[in-house]
């Protein structure tokens, strides 16, 4: 198959801007070829809607989802969006992973991964953590910066 990296998200047929979040790796199907999952936002407006996506690649860059964020949660906002790394994670315990991504005005969202129960995830978040995750984490560094500040 032919790869199609860099994968580009600005089109300028649509008349606006679109920037891309990180990414975060897992082959979500197990088939060998690493989906990469990432989100956009699109330039700001003062009029109309605009909205970011959720877009899944496969490995060769190749288009394999994509679907719009929710529209923004204020009537006087005319765009969404996310900035930082979707996080992938079980966090309602049935088999399949989810997707938990923090939108520029429509809060914390989360989609199913269907058929992801046996995922491999490479890169979990923007902070990737996944490579042992039955280590505890220290955060103690951090808690200094919000406690001294
Ligand atoms: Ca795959
Ligand atoms: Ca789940």
């Amino acid at each position: 198959m032919t790869d199609n990296w860099p994968y580009s998200v600005y089109h300028s047929n649509e008349g606006f801007y679109r920037f891309a979040s990180e990414p975060v790796v897992a082959d979500l199907d197990r088939d060998g070829c690493s989906e990469v999952i990432f989100t956009s936002w699109v330039q700001k407006f003062s009029s109309g809607l605009r909205l970011g996506k959720l877009h899944i690649l496969d490995c060769h860059g190749n288009m394999l989802y994509e679907q719009n964020l929710p529209a923004p949660k204020s009537s006087s906002r005319h765009e969404n969006g996310a900035l930082p790394a979707p996080t992938i994670a079980d966090i309602d315990s049935d088999p399949d992973y989810e997707l938990v991504i923090n939108t520029i005005n429509s809060g914390f969202i989360a989609y199913d991964l269907p058929g992801s129960a046996g995922a491999k995830i490479q890169w979990q978040s923007g902070r990737n953590r996944n490579a042992d995750l039955k280590k505890k984490i220290t955060v103690a560094p951090m808690m200094h910066l919000l406690l001294h500040k």
